[in-house]
């Protein structure tokens, strides 16, 4: 190949290459997913019919909804309905009459259910007797309880989901304000309290 013929090449190519990038940033693609973020299971609806292309037409729509499902040429607006949990990058590419493609994607956002604590106590009784809270009825609709946290309402912290707990040195019937705070596999908290009462110590001392 001679010089001459080398140096046209690469000027042909930049061309090339230079018309590519100015015809595929003129396209542009543009949607926003509603609602963007909320509990499973979630519908959403995308309206990609913003984008623009500067040949006039925009000849496919392909969306690819980030949680192994997408549709291949949909038109500019599809709906999904997300059944998980997670963090979900929605991608749509557009192409026009020339082949030229752009991209665009945003992130859906799909929340779990806080997990709901339930407790019950025994016996209902005197100071000095060791009373049993019972968080085990605590549970999470979409995972599980991991972790179970109690405030004794006597400056007591105590961890488990069951724990036994004495309240001592109570004169007069007081009420203790219990606190369970259960934690779920994703983070979420959810908490119960109930006013324990303990009676004053029989000790006939
Ligand atoms: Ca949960």
């Amino acid at each position: 190949m001679s010089m001459r013929k080398a140096i046209a090449l690469l000027i042909v190519g930049s061309l090339v290459a230079l018309v590519g990038c100015v015809s595929s940033t003129s396209l542009i693609a543009q949607f926003s997913p509603n609602p963007s973020r909320g509990r499973a299971p979630l519908r959403c609806s995308f309206d990609g019919a913003a984008s623009y292309s500067p040949e006039g037409t925009i000849t496919a729509y392909m969306w690819d909804f980030g949680d192994g499902h997408g549709h291949g040429d949909s038109g500019p607006e599809v709906t999904h309905t997300y059944s998980e949990k997670g963090t979900f990058s929605v991608l749509l590419t557009v192409f026009d009459a020339t082949g030229a493609s752009a991209s665009v994607s945003h992130n859906v956002q799909v929340e779990g259910y806080p997990p709901v604590a339930s407790f019950f106590y025994s016996p209902e009784t005197n100071s000095g007797v060791p009373i049993t809270f019972d968080g085990s009825a605590s549970s999470d609709s979409d995972g599980q309880v991991v972790e179970w946290v109690w405030s004794l309402g006597d400056g007591t912290i105590d961890e488990g989901e069951v724990v036994s707990h004495t309240y001592e040195h109570v004169v007069e019937p007081t009420v203790f304000t219990v606190t369970l705070t259960v934690k779920d596999d994703d983070g979420d908290t959810g908490f119960l309290s109930k006013k324990v009462t303990v009676y004053g110590c029989n000790c006939g001392s």
